[in-house]
């Protein structure tokens, strides 16, 4: 029976009116159904929303029963692709979720663990993507916005659930059209104003603008970090 891998994305929020992880996913369904017609593939937007992104979580995990669960984020002003390593317990961000929802060091789950670390093969993927020269790093702060309660409750839900799968979460910078990237790296994607929230995993620049990284780049490597999660086998 073929590997089934969950994929999911956010839709907008404040700051974000358009999410590149939607046009990610749908990118990354594609190109995997291309290079891995033996996985099935599973995307769904959650909610940017804590207790929304949960409760979906949740049915996504119970109805689809996957082998592998990857969520997707975008942490406007980073410059490459984080394969994040830690998830903690805690919910605090300036800026309120979609459904008017603001949280001040509030725990996602009272008397929970602390943190999880990811289950992705983080360190072997990011060693083999640097090595042939893909734009990725290794991060260690998730944020505390609704990209880190994804990935808590990714990790909880799924343990809750007895699915003992790999599972973790990758933030995407914002992306640009292929070739439209500008030498200084200045905004390229027309009309689309993104603005980076530290809470949420972004990097405020002050002069530069926003970093962008073509989307045939990023989809692959989304496409290869689902790759490594769930190996092909023969
Ligand atoms: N990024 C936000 C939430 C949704 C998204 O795409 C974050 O990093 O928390």
């Amino acid at each position: 029976m073929a590997n089934t891998l969950l994929l999911t994305y956010f839709g907008p929020f404040p700051g974000v009116p358009v999410n590149p992880t939607v046009a990610l996913a749908e990118g990354a369904v594609r190109a995997l159904n291309t290079a891995r017609p033996d996985l099935r593939v599973v995307a769904r937007e959650l909610p940017v929303s804590y207790d929304g992104s949960s409760a979906a979580l949740r049915a996504a995990l119970q109805e689809v029963q996957p082998d592998a669960l990857i969520s997707l984020g975008v942490a406007v002003g980073r410059d490459v692709v984080s394969l994040e390593q830690v998830a903690i317990n805690l919910d605090s961000a300036g800026i309120e979720d979609n459904d008017g929802d603001r949280r001040c060091d509030e725990p996602i789950v009272p008397d929970g663990r602390e943190a999880y670390f990811s289950s992705l093969p983080v360190r072997a993927s990011f060693e083999r993507l640097r090595a042939a020269g893909e734009p990725v790093e290794i991060s260690y702060t998730a944020g505390t916005y609704v990209c880190n309660h994804v990935f808590y409750e990714g990790q909880r839900i799924s343990r809750e659930l007895g699915l003992s799968i790999p599972a973790g979460f990758v933030h995407v910078p914002a992306i640009c059209a292929d070739g439209e990237e500008d030498a200084d790296g200045e905004e390229a994607t027309e009309g689309v104003e993104l603005t980076a929230h530290r809470d949420a995993g972004g990097v405020v620049r002050d002069e530069q603008g926003v970093p962008y990284l073509p989307e045939s780049t990023v989809v692959r490597i989304i496409a290869e970090i689902a790759s490594d999660t769930l190996p092909a086998v023969d």
